[in-house]
């Protein structure tokens, strides 16, 4: 494979660069203050990631790319199509552009793994109709877990070196699922449970458009776009940093994964954008079903804060400035949609909420992150069911999470244990301090 070819070869040098960051082991790097321990560690420089970097005022680089730039320059199906999201796993995980050639040798690897077994379908199928989307998600992923080669090596006595090799297999089996999983439970839930078999012509993000149902070419291209745009953003947010905590124990792909989509699965992380369309779609209810006015969404925005409320797809942890991600999601609505109902309401509450929020004054962010935007572009294209909606950021999450844990293992980082003291203890350090 031509991948693993490529990681062989780098895998080496890196391990090397990396006795260089060791041999500084005693140098100091950063400062911890007392809020930050109990602020949610915000702004500690206590991890270390290779795939991606989030600076604060530019949004994310990709192995250094921008998002314009990876949209330019990463293989497209054809010219004005948007790049092969396994294109971005080849960049995320070598660091390097591929050819069209390396991501269709890609694809095929995929394909060899790209159905979903028996028992998978049974597991999902024994699950209550009301639980959600994301439970499915999660636990068909960690029901996989019987396949996992890491562990069969590991039983085996594998050295510490060969880990990545099966960390990549089962990364690559799962992966090559994960569509099929996330479209079974989608079409189980809410269509009537009729299900669409893969086309073994598609790409690995076209043809999850395809059994989604939406036969759509421009569907297909948003699709593409949005499992490239949600795929990384470093290593501290709760589900890549979850996948790194699991992974650093030694579980495997299937245990971190799961564990991660856990965690995505919250409201103030991936959640958030069904959450977000919720709220658009109550504001334009509240009005009459019409796009409200600038002053309407002012007011609405006050009533949800008053309440004691988030206004959610707006604020971020690390951002200070409108995500990128956002406006590539925004480009792409004025460029096929422009004249939809529901996006000229999410550009206006882009005009008001900002400001909005800078005078309730507490987010240290008032501008939009990648959740404002994802589900107007799903609702559009007739993917209406909110709660589905982070399964679509799950699959997509998995591709920079897995990249991440394959290099922990082939730089043979240790198990993540942080060190705790009590409440007491806590308030004597900073005293003393
Ligand atoms: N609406 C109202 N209040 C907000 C807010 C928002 N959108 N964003 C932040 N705040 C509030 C916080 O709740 C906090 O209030 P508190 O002091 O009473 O607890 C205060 O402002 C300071 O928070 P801040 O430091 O700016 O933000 P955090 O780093 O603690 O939290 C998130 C960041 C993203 C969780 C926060 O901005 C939020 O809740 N946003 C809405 C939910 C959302 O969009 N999440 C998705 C984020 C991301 F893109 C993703 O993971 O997918």
């Amino acid at each position: 494979m031509l991948l693993k070819e490529k990681l062989s070869a780098l895998i080496p040098q890196e391990r090397e660069a990396l006795k260089e960051i060791k041999a500084l082991a005693d140098k100091k790097v950063d400062e911890v203050k007392c809020g930050q321990v109990i602020g949610g560690m915000r702004g500690c420089k206590v991890l270390v990631c290779d795939t991606s970097y989030l600076d604060p005022y530019e949004g994310i680089r990709f192995r250094g790319y921008t998002i314009p730039e990876v949209q330019k320059l990463l293989p497209k199906p054809g010219e004005n199509d948007e790049p092969y999201p396994l294109g971005l796993w080849w960049l995320l995980l070598t660091g390097e552009i591929p050819t069209k050639e390396e991501v269709l040798s890609l694809e095929e690897e995929f394909k060899k793994y790209a159905y979903l077994p028996q028992y998978v379908i049974d597991v999902l199928r024994a699950m209550p109709a009301d639980s959600h989307p994301m439970a499915m998600f999660s636990t068909a992923i960690v029901a996989m877990e019987r396949e996992s080669q890491f562990r069969k090596r590991y039983d085996e006595g594998m050295t510490k070196a060969e880990m990545w090799e099966p960390m990549l297999e089962d990364s690559i089996r799962l992966l090559a699922r994960l569509p099929l999983i996330a479209a079974y439970i989608y079409r189980r839930k809410y269509k009537e449970d009729v299900h669409i078999p893969a086309d073994p012509n598609e790409d690995w993000g076209g043809n999850f458009a395809h059994m989604m149902g939406v036969e759509n070419p421009e569907y297909k291209n948003l699709m593409r776009l949005y499992l490239i745009l949600h795929s990384d953003h470093e290593s501290g947010n709760v589900s890549a940093h979850t996948g790194h905590l699991v992974a650093s124990a030694l579980s495997d792909v299937y245990y971190a994964i799961s564990a991660a989509m856990d965690g995505l699965a919250g409201p103030l992380h991936g959640l958030a954008n069904q959450e977000c369309l919720k709220w658009i779609l109550n504001l334009m209810d509240h009005f009459g079903g019409r796009t409200p006015t600038k002053e309407e969404i002012e007011k609405y925005a006050w009533d949800t804060l008053n309440s004691g409320r988030v206004i959610p797809g707006y604020g971020h942890a690390v951002l200070r400035k409108t995500d990128p991600r956002y406006t590539a999601q925004r480009e792409f609505a004025l460029k096929y949609l422009p004249d939809d109902p529901i996006f000229k309401t999410v550009s206006n509450i882009y005009e008001v909420v900002p400001e909005v929020l800078k005078q309730h004054g507490k987010a240290k962010n008032p501008w939009p992150n990648v959740d404002a935007h994802s589900g107007v572009l799903q609702y559009y294209y007739g993917v209406r069911e909110f709660d589905f909606y982070t399964v679509l950021f799950g699959v997509s999450r998995a591709l920079g999470i897995t990249a991440q844990i394959i290099w922990d293992r082939a730089l043979g980082y240790p198990i993540e244990r942080p060190k705790s003291v009590t409440r007491q203890m806590f308030k004597e350090l900073a005293e003393n301090a």
